[in-house]
């Protein structure tokens, strides 16, 4: 697609477009905090409306480092992934222009306050749990780049229109890493996700983001956060809860109340299994997504 201001030989948007576009980074056209940075609503001449994501300032890497990359990034495209269409530069200050999602984040959508709260009924939640685990399985085992996301979360997953999920973020803790190996120094993630590997010892693999996404299905299926959830004083998060009712041999207990009687038990049973599986303390012993994503279709049995 053709936007206004961005070359598309090079992947740059002109400074003056995406100023123009945010009407200079107006408070009123600011979508939130993310990681990393600012997010601004823009809309360019041509009508279309592009998010743009102004970087908090980075210490050593060189921008001509940086642009390389994110050049890389923004080859990377999936139906489950946000598009970056491209970036900007203007003087030490980088911006990264990415496709707009009209729906916010899941985080939002699950947990928001009144009017920002969605009514996802069942199927919309069955279509984005697989579409996340697609989304991740691009990114691990598909993709050119093989991306260990590090951070997902239902923040990190924004809803389009349609209410497909996008994953957000990716590729950028990779360009925030200094060294390149396993053992990271500089954890990125968000407590009530983080692998415990991760968290404790910065060993990093995909299994991470395996982990995080159990977290995500989980918290999908239940309609409550991670870790504002104390099902009551003896359990301090919902993941504790849901390894309970397992053994209780009652994980319907977890679904969302709000669904109602309208939800598919089986699918919803085999989410929370499939989750439980996710987060296994042992990375060797969670699946991959590509896994998770046939097992979430019912196409293979789940294997507790
Ligand atoms: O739930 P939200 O409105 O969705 O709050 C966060 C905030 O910015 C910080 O990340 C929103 N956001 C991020 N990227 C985009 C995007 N591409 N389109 C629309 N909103 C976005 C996100």
């Amino acid at each position: 697609k053709e936007l206004q201001g961005l070359d598309l030989q090079t992947g740059f948007f002109k400074y003056r477009q995406i100023k123009a576009a945010t009407n200079n980074f107006d408070a009123a056209n600011k979508l939130g905090e993310g990681g990393f940075g600012t997010v601004y609503k823009g809309i360019l001449l041509d009508g279309s409306i592009i998010a743009v994501k102004k970087l908090s300032s980075r210490s050593k890497q060189g921008n001509r480092e940086f642009v390389t990359e994110i050049g890389m990034i923004s080859a990377l495209q999936h139906p489950n992934l946000v598009r970056l269409y491209g970036c900007c530069i203007e003087g030490n200050q980088l911006f990264l222009v990415y496709e707009y999602m009209e729906n916010n984040s899941l985080s939002r959508a699950l947990f928001g306050s009144g009017e920002h709260r969605l009514t996802l009924d069942w199927p919309m939640r069955q279509n984005i749990c697989v579409g996340i685990a697609r989304g991740l399985a691009f990114l691990h085992e598909e993709s050119t780049l093989k991306i260990v996301h590090r951070d997902i979360k239902t923040t990190n997953v924004l809803l389009d229109r349609d209410l497909n999920p996008k994953i957000s973020d990716f590729g950028l803790a990779k360009l925030d890493e200094e060294e390149n190996t396993h053992i990271s120094t500089r954890v990125a993630g968000t407590i009530g996700y983080m692998a415990p590997e991760y968290a404790l010892w910065g060993y990093l693999t995909y299994k991470a983001d395996v982990y995080s996404f159990g977290v995500v299905a989980l918290e999908i299926v239940a309609g409550k956060n991670n870790m504002k959830y104390r099902p009551n004083e003896n359990y301090v998060c919902l993941l504790d809860w849901a390894l309970v009712l397992q053994q209780r041999g009652n994980l319907m207990e977890l679904v969302d109340p709000k669904l109602g009687s309208e939800f598919n038990k089986e699918e919803a049973v085999r989410m929370i299994k499939v989750a439980l599986l996710c987060t296994n303390p042992s990375p060797a012993l969670r699946p991959n997504m590509s896994a998770v994503v046939s097992m979430l279709k019912g196409q293979t049995a789940v294997h507790e």
